[in-house]
């Protein structure tokens, strides 16, 4: 008897894959309004203005950064920190806020194969690279995280 429970067990346990791990799979999530500026981030560095979810009302992509601008110049220190705000529907999402070590956050908006509206975020800076897909869905915003390098050493980058 015993040894029938056993087989049955490990016979469960093929059918159901519990002894193969789960391949390893996008990490996605939906990004939750309310989203609002961070105070120390009051300059902006590059806005967008579009319909993004196709309600014919105007949405928007904003980047703020820490640093200062003074005569249309900004003066990065060598930590900054950036967020980058979407405010699709009236609905205000945080796409990106953290301190950012000589390095500078962008951002595309665009269409893809499938017309699903993407927003990518890219952070690059001297030890760290990532890229983060916003696809902007009926239930909100789908985040995926595309590339995420830590600890890297960025040797060059082209940008600002
Ligand atoms: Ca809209």
């Amino acid at each position: 008897m015993k040894k029938l429970i056993i087989t049955a067990i490990m016979a469960l346990c093929v059918l159901t894959g519990c002894t193969n791990p789960p391949a390893p799979t996008e990490q996605k999530e939906v990004l939750k309004a309310g989203a609002v500026v961070n105070p120390e981030c009051e300059t902006v560095v590059d806005e967008y203005t579009g319909d993004l979810d196709g309600d014919g009302e105007e949405d928007s992509i904003a980047i703020y950064t820490s640093a200062m601008e003074e005569d249309g110049e900004l003066m990065f220190d060598d930590m900054n920190t950036w967020c980058v705000i979407a405010t699709i529907g009236g609905d205000a999402y945080d796409l990106f806020c953290d301190d950012v070590s000589i390095g500078e956050v962008s951002y595309n908006v665009y269409e893809n194969a499938e017309g699903k509206l993407i927003i990518s975020v890219i952070e690059q800076s001297t030890a760290k690279y990532t890229i983060t897909q916003y696809s902007v869905e009926t239930d909100g915003l789908v985040k995926t995280q595309v590339i995420d390098e830590q600890g890297i050493n960025m040797m060059s980058y082209s940008g600002n």
